[in-house]
């Protein structure tokens, strides 16, 4: 009956209005602790007090008021684990809105690249020099007179230096490589005999540039040294690697040329791809198309880099790799190779 209650009662009744209406209106797991604390906790919370206080009260009073704050406890530990639920699943619900992504909407399409034209070429001419069984080296852009030039029996002042026109660095001492046989040079000093090996890369010349020349430009050099090699083995190197780069059926000659550094020199040339021999346009009505230099290498290059040349012998051969680009995919102007046009690039994916 309400007008039996204590004081004690009375007291515990608002304390627990006042919290239920308190905690209804909390939306954050900090508030919800924060009232824990004011009510349920264990060293300031006014229930606590309540209880603890118990003692000070008379036998059956305390009884009474000791159940009802008992049961007040338990009310409104149920009621803030309820609401914390609520305020969890709402938090929760929140994030995935946040978060929420249209799984209709179109993707984003990252653009794909592929492979430079030129570099699938020199991927090819790698496989197959590897399976002729020619290893790869590399040499310096960046090169002396000594190797570009001197070692490959061009002293200074030899006519045949103005064949390639240089880029020089220090005038006389430093160039940019004009051709990629320096670097027959610098393997041949780095081992000896037997050797097979090749490099491909960046070549400079002073040049005026026009639809089949460029001031840069890349080639490859074969060389391969050992006892008894002949002219024939030139030719057949020479028909393997054009036989790999462009399909069997082509036919190979070499003609007489000079270079100083191999006796004898030979161009090499290979069947128009166009008209197959029988003489068009592209190979100025001849059927042949010049693909590059070759020869037996030097005796004096040879002694240069103390190979004995009555023991050993061998062949070198180099040629320009966007020759090759070129006559594989037919394209008649050098310039659009290293001109990064992406409407060019994007037909050869
Ligand atoms: C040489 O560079 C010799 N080092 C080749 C050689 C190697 C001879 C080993 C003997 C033994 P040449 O200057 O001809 O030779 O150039 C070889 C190839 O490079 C040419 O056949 C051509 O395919 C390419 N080439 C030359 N000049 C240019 C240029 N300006 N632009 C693009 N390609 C070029």
């Amino acid at each position: 009956m309400a007008n039996s209650e204590t004081d004690e009662e009375r007291q515990l009744t608002a304390m627990r209005n006042r919290a239920r209406a308190e905690l209804e209106n909390l939306d954050t797991a900090e508030s919800l602790e924060d009232w824990r604390t004011r009510y349920l906790g264990r060293e300031r919370g006014e229930l606590t007090a309540v209880l603890k206080g118990l003692g000070k009260l008379p036998g059956e009073q305390r009884k009474i008021v000791g159940q009802a704050a008992n049961a007040v406890k338990m009310e409104l530990e149920a009621l803030l684990e309820a609401r914390r639920q609520a305020v969890q699943a709402r938090e929760r619900a929140a994030a995935l809105e946040r978060e929420r992504v249209d799984v209709t909407l179109p993707g984003v399409a990252t653009p794909q690249g592929h492979v430079h034209p030129l570099s699938q070429v020199m991927r090819d001419i790698a496989r197959t020099m590897k399976a002729m069984g020619f290893q790869l080296y590399d040499g310096p852009e960046v090169e002396t007179d000594y190797y570009n030039f001197e070692s490959l029996n061009l002293p200074p002042d030899h006519p045949a230096r103005d064949m390639q026109d240089t880029f020089w660095i220090a005038p006389g001492q430093i160039l940019l490589r004009t051709q990629t046989s320096p670097n027959q040079v610098r393997i041949m000093e780095s081992m000896r005999p037997p050797v097979r090996a090749f490099v491909m890369g960046k070549v400079y010349r002073n040049e005026a540039i026009d639809a089949s020349h460029e001031a840069v430009f890349h080639q490859i050099e074969g060389l391969a040294i050992d006892e008894g090699l002949t002219m024939a083995d030139l030719r057949g190197a020479i028909a393997a690697f054009v036989e790999a780069m462009f399909g069997p059926g082509l036919r190979t000659r070499l003609r007489p040329d000079y270079f100083p550094f191999t006796e004898p020199s030979a161009e090499f040339d290979v069947d128009c791809m166009t008209c197959k021999g029988k003489g068009c346009r592209v190979c100025k009505y001849s059927g042949w198309l010049e693909m590059g230099g070759s020869g037996m290498v030097d005796p004096r290059v040879l002694r240069g880099v103390g190979y004995d040349p009555s023991v050993y012998r061998g062949f070198a051969f180099g040629l320009g790799i966007e020759r090759i680009a070129m006559l594989r995919w037919d394209i008649d102007d050098i310039r659009l190779l290293m001109g990064n046009d992406l409407r060019f690039l994007r037909q050869f994916t």
